[in-house]
Parts: structure tokens; sequence; C-alpha cells
């Protein structure tokens, strides 16, 4: 039956970076779905409130507040879930941060900081993640690239850099982990309406050109990622492998 397809109840989704923007809104479509979600962010407040929120809201979440940039902070947030019995069956890597600078200004450790927190975080929390799938067989991981895992925008260079790094990543995760019953793809968002691009769509040229140069004439909403997400957690994608699926109302898709 095509609805079971899609049904993650039984399932427990880790969702970094959830406690705002694209994460909070994938894991409050993966609750809808049935899967029990665990909400992460380095904020222990702004966790906590949003799953006071999402509790309220009837969903079942947990907490996980950890620095995804950290080896050590990853593998205790694991070996605590392993502590709590808590089985990680489908991982989605959003944390992510911007950092608009032109390249020649950028200093080192901002340029260091896009790629720990965009790209180095999926393969330490993935790699956690995979060394407790394989044995069990199966997994689901979904890694959040971006129109910059494709193609660059000026000032936006080490982003650019992380989420192309992610795309390939993806590619990496399926090469080695398929074979376990893995399923690695990740989402590529357009412009979409965060907190992260407030000052793109506060700023009159940049929210005239985003219009004009997506197909569909406006910025996605958070919640038009939940379809793909779920998908891509779901069996109903079981032999889809190493794919980025963008989500953009057809703006790569035009010149
Ligand atoms: C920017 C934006 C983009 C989008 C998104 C597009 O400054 O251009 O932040 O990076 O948010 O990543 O896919």
């Amino acid at each position: 039956m095509t609805s079971k397809l899609f049904d993650l109840t039984g399932r427990t989704a880790l969702v970094t970076g959830s406690s705002r923007g694209l994460g909070r809104a994938i894991a409050e479509g993966l609750c809808d779905a049935g899967a029990r979600v665990v909400l992460n962010g380095r904020n222990e407040k702004a966790v906590a409130i949003v799953a006071e929120e999402m509790r309220n809201a009837g969903y079942q979440v947990l907490k996980a507040v950890f620095d995804v940039t950290s080896e050590s902070a990853v593998r205790n947030a694991f070996e605590r879930l392993d502590d709590e019995g808590l089985e990680v069956d489908i991982l989605v890597n959003n944390a992510g941060i911007q950092h608009r600078q032109p390249l020649v200004e950028l200093s080192l450790a901002d340029w260091q900081g896009v790629i720990d927190t965009n790209l180095t975080s999926a393969f330490l929390v993935g790699r956690e993640a995979a060394r407790r799938m394989i044995p069990r067989g199966r997994g689901k991981i979904i890694n959040i690239g971006s129109l910059t895992s494709e193609v660059a925008r000026a000032t936006v260079i080490p982003y650019t850099a992380a989420k192309g790094g992610v795309k390939l990543l993806t590619k990496g995760m399926a090469a080695e982990w398929a074979k376990f019953g893995i399923q690695a793809n990740a989402i590529g968002p357009g412009y979409m309406l965060t907190d992260m691009n407030e000052a793109l769509v506060n700023d009159p040229q940049f929210d005239a050109w985003v219009k004009s140069r997506t197909p569909a004439g406006r910025w996605g909403e958070p919640q038009e990622l939940v379809g793909t997400a779920v998908f891509l957690a779901s069996s109903a994608s079981d032999y889809v492998n190493g794919q980025i699926i963008y989500v953009d109302g057809g703006m790569l898709s035009v010149l």
C-alpha cells in the first residue's frame, strides 16, 4: 500500500541544527510521518524551547544538545543515545551556517568555520551514525545541500565549497555504505524563507532577483522540503542512493 511506503512509525530520526529554520521544519515533518525525532543544536535553551513547543503540539521529540563540529562531542552524544537505547534510523545532516564576504577579504577562521559546520559535521555525525547502521543492515542519511552544491554565488564561497562537498560526500557515503542497506541522499533547497536568509529577503533588490530568477516566481517555504525529506527517510526510497534532489522552484533548471 502506497501510504505504508512513506510511514515512519517506529523510526527514530536525528536532525542536526533542528532548533530553527529548515531543520525544525524537517523535524516536524518527520514527526508528522510517524517518526520519533531527536532535536539537536549547540544552544541548550534554544533546543529546549523548540522541544517544548513541539511536545505541546503533540510531537514525540527528544533532545541531543551537542556541537556537530566537535569529534568528541559527536562521539559522546551517540554514546548517550546508545545508553538510552535510542537507535538512529534516519539522520538528517542539516546543521549549517552562512558567511557572506568576498573571498579576498575572508579570514581563514571564517573559512574554516563554514567548512567545519556545513561539511565536516556531516562526516562526523554521518560516520557515528553509519557505525551503528551498518550492523543493523539499514539506515537513511539525508544531507542538506544547496543550489550552491551545483553553482556558485559571489560572496558565499566557503558555503559554496562546503555544499559542493556535501553533494560528493553524499555520493561517497552511497559508494561505501549502500551494500549495508544504507541509503545516503541529499536535498538541495532553493532560496527558502529562513532566518539565515532574512537579510536577503529584506533586500528589495535581492528579493526581486530571486523572484525573477526562480520559475515559480517566489521564495520557498521550509515546509516545502518535508515531502522530499519524508520520501528519502522512508521505504519509498530504498533503491535511491547518492542522489541530490533540488527543491528550488525550478531555479537550477533555467538560465
Ligand atoms: C545566499 C543564500 C543561499 C541560499 C541557499 C540556496 O546567501 O545566497 O544563503 O546560500 O540560502 O543555500 O540553496
